[in-house]
């Protein structure tokens, strides 16, 4: 159960949490009609930092303009903003950011162009996805028997409340059968992704990700491996991949806000690799939080940091 925080700003102003309701003949209530991002702030040794604010703020008015939402109402700088008062006013050293934009009540029709647009941001404290031991263990995973929407329905590269539905397909599937998380493959039959998180696959020394094209979230964390793989030298191809190179691989892992970068050590019954965390995973997972735990520089300027600093 969520436990709630003081203050969610809702379209400008802080509102008490339980105040943060909406009408049930909101058009997103019937028709799905939102768009949101996940962020994670870490807390840090120089205090809570958000991670990649400004990639997740403009992969939300990436989402807007797609479903022609084209005036959210603020800009990505106000939206920003908006995040980092939000966790100072909930006093959260560390937390889960979720900004939502959504139709609200006025019409109803399919049509939601006449429906205002209500901002909502708010924040809590979520641990970790996919189980306590799943960054250091891996978890056991299937490949769906749903497949990820086609190019031409749905676009995979906004990040709509609706593409959900499928993702809880994909999850509620894969829980009923004793798995942790499902990777669906796209309509071609190649990998996608996870209900929640983009995946990599790694054979003979190299990364292998599937490409924007196969209907996947552009993760965030996704392209922090991309950065960090060329970092470390281990080449990355964005390429697509035939289901069975999952059985065959020496590491899979996933990635995203929630899941960080979390090893999956079966597939279908399958043993992958050793059957635990593999080399490229743990490296990329030592850089990754390193520069969350301040051992690593954060050289790509990934972090921002919720109070000014003294004197900025
Ligand atoms: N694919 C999907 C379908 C997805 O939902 C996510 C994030 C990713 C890939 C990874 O993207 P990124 O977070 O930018 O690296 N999923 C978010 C929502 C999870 C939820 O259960 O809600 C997340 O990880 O925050």
């Amino acid at each position: 159960m969520l436990t709630p925080t003081d203050k969610i700003w809702h379209n400008g102003r802080f509102i008490p949490w339980a105040d943060a309701t909406i009408h049930v003949l909101s058009h997103v209530v019937s028709y799905g009609t939102s768009i949101f991002e996940g962020i994670r702030c870490y807390s840090t040794p120089a205090g809570p930092a958000v991670f990649r604010l400004r990639e997740h703020v403009r992969r939300m008015v990436d989402s807007a303009k797609i479903y022609r939402m084209e005036n959210l109402g603020y800009s990505a700088e106000q939206l920003g903003e908006a995040m980092l008062e939000l966790v100072r006013v909930n006093q959260m050293e560390s937390c889960y950011i979720r900004p939502i934009a959504l139709r609200g009540y006025g019409e109803m029709g399919v049509n939601p162009s006449n429906n205002p647009i209500d901002v909502y941001i708010a924040c809590w404290s979520w641990g970790k996805y996919l189980g306590d031991e799943a960054l250091a263990e891996g978890v056991d995973v299937c490949v769906s028997s749903w497949n990820r929407f086609a190019p031409n329905t749905l676009p995979a590269l906004a990040k709509a409340g609706a593409n959900y539905m499928n993702s809880q397909l994909i999850k509620m599937e894969a829980l009923a059968n004793g798995y942790s998380e499902g990777i669906a493959l796209d309509t071609s039959g190649y990998v996608s992704e996870g209900s929640g998180e983009n995946i990599f696959v790694v054979r003979d020394g190299k990364i292998h990700t599937p490409p924007l094209g196969a209907s996947v979230l552009p993760g965030i964390t996704r392209d922090s491996i991309l950065a960090l793989a060329r970092e470390l030298g281990i080449p990355l191809v964005e390429t697509i991949i035939p289901r069975e190179l999952l059985y065959i691989a020496d590491e899979v892992f996933f990635s995203g806000t929630a899941a960080e970068i979390t090893p999956i050590r079966s597939i279908d019954k399958i043993k992958i690799g050793s059957g635990r965390r593999g080399p490229v995973a743990e490296k990329l997972q030592k850089e990754f939080f390193g520069v969350i735990n301040g051992s690593r520089a954060d050289r790509y300027g990934w972090l921002t940091p919720v109070h000014a600093a003294v004197g900025a």
